[in-house]
């Protein structure tokens, strides 16, 4: 019989299984999961999060389980949870993404929902630091290279954003790929394809959530017009460029007027999101325009 450590689940704790009568739980997993993928995914410790990324039989197996041996209620709910949403907000400089990303995120965990918050570029990584001096003006670099950089600070989350997909939590992130093809295919001599390629098969977001404003206004509102980019006629040309890539009706794009209030702008994204949670939690993670 198994039993569990824990009385309760904290997400992201990893839940300890034994069996009462000896053998492992792996070995008693591996009838369902196939040894190879019990041994190497739950080596006698089963993450819940993990559980959430099985195949639908092998889900409803332990839920059938967790009834049977009485698991404690959250267990049973994690082990049937689905996986999180990949939701990116986007838009040219200063049109509220980062105010807007962090009120989602309050917004989200106050409802109880499993949730991260990540930027990009990020720049805390290596690459990140490099990007940084590039944005502020301090080092220059090839327009071709500094395109690539941006990618590979994508590329080097990842498999921690999958992770969090697939153990169901939601990602937020403050810009994505996007970004990264409208503002280099902005300058001179970049076509949109060129662009994207560094991105092909990054994470598909559920929602783009594009906030809207004219360049014009954007640069009216506080800290702009201090980085590298930040000047009209660049903004102007990165707004067509984003308003080409909404073309693509593989992507769920979402189209926001970033001129109203803080507030309902906020209520407007809410109300999206919580729709792109329930869809998504039972589809697979694509990857971006593949
Ligand atoms: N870049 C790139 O080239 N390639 C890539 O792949 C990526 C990025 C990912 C740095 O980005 C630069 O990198 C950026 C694109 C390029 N270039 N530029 N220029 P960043 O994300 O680090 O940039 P930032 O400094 O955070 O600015 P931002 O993101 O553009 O701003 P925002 O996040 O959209 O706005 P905010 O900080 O939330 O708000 C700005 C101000 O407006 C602030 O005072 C708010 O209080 C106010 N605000 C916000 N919402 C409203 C409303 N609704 N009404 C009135 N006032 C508001
Ligand atoms: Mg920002």
């Amino acid at each position: 019989m198994l039993q569990s450590n824990t009385s309760d689940v904290t997400p992201g704790e990893p839940i300890v299984l034994r069996q009462k009568s000896g053998g492992s739980v792996s070995q008693s997993l591996s009838s369902v999961l196939g040894s190879a993928r019990a041994d190497s995914r739950l080596s006698g410790y089963a993450r819940a999060q993990t559980l959430s990324g099985l195949p639908q039989a092998a889900a409803d197996w332990f839920a059938q389980a967790a009834a049977r041996f009485h698991w404690p209620v959250r267990l049973r709910a994690r082990m049937a949870a689905k996986r999180g949403s990949l939701i990116v907000l986007e838009g040219v400089d200063r049109v509220g993404k980062s105010t807007q990303c962090k009120r989602l995120y309050e917004a989200l965990r106050q409802r109880g929902r499993a949730v991260k918050l990540i930027c990009f570029p990020n720049r805390n990584t290596e690459i990140g630091r490099l990007i940084s001096l590039y944005l502020e003006k301090k080092y220059n670099l090839n327009d071709h290279a500094v395109h690539l950089l941006f990618a590979a600070n994508r590329w080097e989350q990842v498999s921690q954003i999958r992770n969090n997909l697939e153990k169901g939590v939601s990602v937020i992130v403050d810009r994505y790929a996007f970004s990264g093809v409208a503002f280099t295919s902005a300058k001179s001599g970049f076509t949109l394809e060129w662009c994207k390629q560094a991105d092909i098969g990054i994470p598909k977001p559920d929602v783009v959530l594009f906030l809207d404003l004219e360049p014009l206004a954007a640069m009216k509102r506080a800290g702009f017009g201090i980085e590298r980019y930040e000047n009209l006629a660049f903004q102007e040309m990165v707004h067509q460029r984003f308003k080409e890539l909404m073309k693509d009706e593989s992507l769920n794009w979402k189209v926001l007027d970033a001129s109203q209030s803080i507030d309902a702008l906020h209520q407007e994204i809410i109300s999206k999101v919580e729709k792109t949670i329930e869809k998504a939690m039972d589809e697979p993670i694509g990857e971006l325009w593949k």
